[in-house]
């Protein structure tokens, strides 16, 4: 039998085959070549392995799909206003296709964006990983982070409240490895079997379907009163943390324990997360709410724009070191996913940076048909056996059979590792290469036992950590060291600033007063009570309900740091936007005054967006189109108070105009746009604890919307110089929570 490898290099060498590409160095299978690589013009060129796989349709004629050149304006029909054949192979070709567009959408997850990127690691973690990719400073790895709700559907919005997927591939030189994350550090349940049982709660009402991606109903609350491993969770989901300012502004976290082992067998225990270089922000539930409503798309286009933009957002990549030994160390259980390890009791320790920097060029192709699995591991990382992570290794690998009918997702282009692979897998729909070795199955002798096996010390396989095993009584039952599920929801609650309590506070009271069995609510207080009898009391007001006595069992004063949003300033403001309210009435908008605010915010990469009533020179936005909620700060310009006041007649205009709440109005453009809109804007954007300003008469809407100058992050100014010093400060604040009140 002749080797494979030997007829490959004659296929070579014979120019059957074309000569291997550097990422597939030494192999044989060859990717098509028909389409060269399409180079996007700015700042995202595709990467030269995707690139392969894109089609240029620019100058070419339409085909059939196999080739034929056609034309499908029109069905074949028997006379011209006959009926269409059957014959017509281009009509059935055509609508058969378009029937089968869709697959079905992830179980969870199902709305998401996602987007290509680097790792470049900061050192040599060769003292505690053999993982390649984090074995020399500066060596760089490809990746594809998908961030995701978890409850909504795939064309549900983006700014519901809910826990957000970081999924990230590395596609490494030995392979791909996916940290399949959230943002949130902890999860709902500690036993996968209980999966089902959760997202059948979150998900809407079978029998009505409603509602959609929230967990405002009564399923939901009941299963989380009556599985309170939920609660850690679920205090996170309420708080900043699940209504998000955009992707770039949380972090990622891989939940689980996982192991780190060194080539030499010797394996630590670690926790990773993904820390945000833009700094954490969120949104106020209430513009998150209108956000849904206003743009759907919120989170997804902030990041398509920013990277279009070349605004790379970055995150560290980080990890928690402990021994083997400390599983039972710090007063709860390593394998638990419901626990967070406090910083103070184990630091992180930066060991590389992600950055994303292109855009996926076709939503399906990519972002739709990546296929993570927590069982895609490498060399030198290994599982732990926290019973969630174990059930998830089956899930996600059965789950993507479902989506994609058959056993060969891998070799779909953005799941494709990007090092060769050599197996004995075979057909199955949809295969795409042709494999040459006709001895598929090891050990084998006809084919000189290719693929051979590799293990820890052979072919650099990969191997489980030495330190594993188990042994035990077969038992059907979470382990005692996982009983405490209610100190740590308390340590959450008792680190956030008090208005952030307030916000986890109202959230509850937003959810639970929507529910209708009163014996899920009296179980949701009494749930809450065991974490905090404040809590429980400030719930219970809302719903009219008296809460139990306090149950100081789990009560305690520790807290953390790093787990409250609002306490520290952004780090950068990139692809942030302040919205420059003006009017076609004056013409301070194309001045120079406007020009060098644009100027000084451009040098932070905030975004000035110019809104009138219309589309004219120098105005970006109308306000039929405009809100609040699509901006970090609002300003108003000079001279357009007439529009915020009514019956104001700017001094610099000429035309008469009277009220913008009036029926009846002289003013030419008041029509453009829905009574009230500007003030509305301003009045909103306070009330969202964004920063607002004025400049000269402008501040004349400031009062109109009452807001007193002179607070923080409201600036009544004269300069745009004073205006842009000011926004800096404000944006980095990003919210002004002293403008909520919180419960007495
Ligand atoms: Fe999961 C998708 C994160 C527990 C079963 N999960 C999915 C995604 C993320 C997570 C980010 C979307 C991936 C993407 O963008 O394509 N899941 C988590 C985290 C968990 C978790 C952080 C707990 C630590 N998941 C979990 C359990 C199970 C699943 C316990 C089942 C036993 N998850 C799935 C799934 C999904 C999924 C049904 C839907 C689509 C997919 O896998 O690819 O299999």
């Amino acid at each position: 039998m002749v080797p494979l490898r030997f007829i490959a290099a004659i296929a070579v060498s014979a120019g059957i085959v074309r000569a291997a590409c550097p990422y597939m160095e030494n192999d044989a299978r060859e990717l098509p070549d028909h389409h060269p690589p399409v180079k996007r013009d700015g700042s995202t060129p595709t990467d030269e392995f995707l690139g392969k796989y894109e089609i240029d349709d620019s100058d070419a004629y339409l085909t059939s799909d196999v080739g034929g050149p056609i034309s499908d304006q029109n069905s074949l029909s028997a006379g011209e206003r006959g009926p269409t054949l059957l014959e017509d192979f281009i009509f059935r070709q055509k609508i058969t296709h378009f029937d089968h567009e869709r697959v079905p959408e992830r179980a969870v997850h199902a709305r998401g964006a996602g987007a290509h990127g680097v790792f470049e690691s900061y050192g040599d973690w060769s003292n505690i990983t053999g993982a390649s990719f984090l074995g020399s400073a500066g060596k760089e790895t490809p990746v594809f982070l998908r961030f995701s709700t978890v409850a909504g559907s795939r064309g549900s919005a983006d700014t519901v409240r809910d826990v957000h997927g970081f999924a990230v591939r590395f596609y490494t030189d030995e392979g791909n490895f996916d940290i399949v994350g959230n943002n949130i550090p902890v999860f709902f349940i500690q036993d996968a079997i209980l999966f089902p049982d959760l997202i059948h709660a979150v998900k809407p009402h079978p029998d009505r379907e409603i509602p959609t991606a929230a967990t405002a109903h009564d399923t939901a609350w009941d299963f989380f009163s009556q599985q309170p491993s939920a609660l850690h969770t679920l205090f996170w989901a309420m708080s900043g943390h699940g209504t998000v300012r955009s992707y770039r502004h949380m972090h990622g976290w891989g939940v689980h324990t996982f192991r780190f082992v060194t080539e030499d067998g010797r394996s630590k225990l670690v926790k990773f997360r993904f820390k945000t270089l833009q700094g954490q922000a969120s949104l106020l539930w209430e513009e998150a709410q209108v956000t849904a409503g206003k743009n759907a798309d919120f989170h997804r286009q902030d990041l398509f724009a920013c990277i279009e933009n070349g605004l790379y957002p970055e995150w560290e990549f980080e990890a928690q070191i402990m021994e083997e030994e400390d599983q039972l160390r710090f007063g709860f259980d390593l394998l638990d996913p419901t626990k967070i390890v406090p910083e103070e009791l184990v630091p992180f320790t930066p060991l590389g940076k992600l950055t994303l920097n292109r855009n996926p060029r076709n939503y399906f192709a990519e972002t739709e048909q990546v296929m993570y699995q927590p069982g895609h591991i490498v060399r030198g990382i290994d599982f732990t056996d926290d019973p969630l992570l174990q059930g998830r290794i089956f899930s996600y690998l059965d789950t993507q059979l479902n989506r994609h009918n058959g056993p060969n997702f891998e070799q779909l282009p953005i799941n494709q590792p990007r090092v060769p692979w050599h197996n004995n897998n075979r057909d199955g729909a949809a295969q795409m290469f042709i494999p040459l070795n006709t001895a598929a199955y090891s050990p084998n002798t006809l084919n000189g036992g290719s693929p051979r096996q590799a293990n820890q010390t052979v072919g650099k396989g990969f191997f489980t950590s030495p330190t594993r095993g188990g042994s035990g009584r077969l038992v059907r039952a979470v382990s005692s060291t996982f009983a405490d599920v209610w100190s740590q929801p308390r340590l959450f609650f008792n680190s956030l600033l008090p208005v952030e309590q307030q916000f986890v506070v109202n959230a509850m009271r937003f959810e639970a007063s929507q529910l209708k069995s009163e014996v899920v609510k009296n179980n949701v207080l009494i749930q809450l009570n065991r974490v905090s009898h404040d809590v429980a009391v400030r719930v219970a007001t809302a719903l009219g309900m008296t809460a139990p006595d306090a149950d100081p069992t789990f009560y305690h004063d520790n807290s953390t740091k790093g787990v409250s949003v609002a306490r520290d300033s952004l780090l950068k403001l990139d692809g942030l936007k302040v919205g420059y309210l003006t009017s076609l009435h004056v013409s301070t908008r194309d001045g120079p005054s406007i020009e060098s605010l644009k100027a000084a915010l451009g040098a932070l990469n905030v975004d000035l967006v110019v809104v009138a009533e219309a589309l004219n020179a120098g105005v970006n936005q109308t306000y039929s189109a405009t809100d609040a909620s699509g901006f970090d700060a609002i300003v108003v310009s000079d001279g357009v108070e007439g529009i915020f006041i009514p019956a104001t007649k700017p001094s610099n205009s000429s035309s008469a105009y009277s009220t913008p709440y009036g029926n009846t109005t002289s003013d030419p453009f008041a029509t453009l746009y829905p009574p009230g809109r500007p003030l509305e804007i301003l009045e909103n954007g306070y009330k969202w604890g964004k920063p607002v300003g004025a400049l000269g008469s402008g501040q004349q809407a400031l009062k109109a919307a009452n807001i007193e100058p002179g607070t923080p992050g409201v600036y009544a100014v004269e300069s745009t110089g004073d205006l842009a010093e000011n926004l800096e400060e404000g944006l980095k604040t990003f919210k002004f929570l002293d403008r909520y009140p919180v419960d007495e």
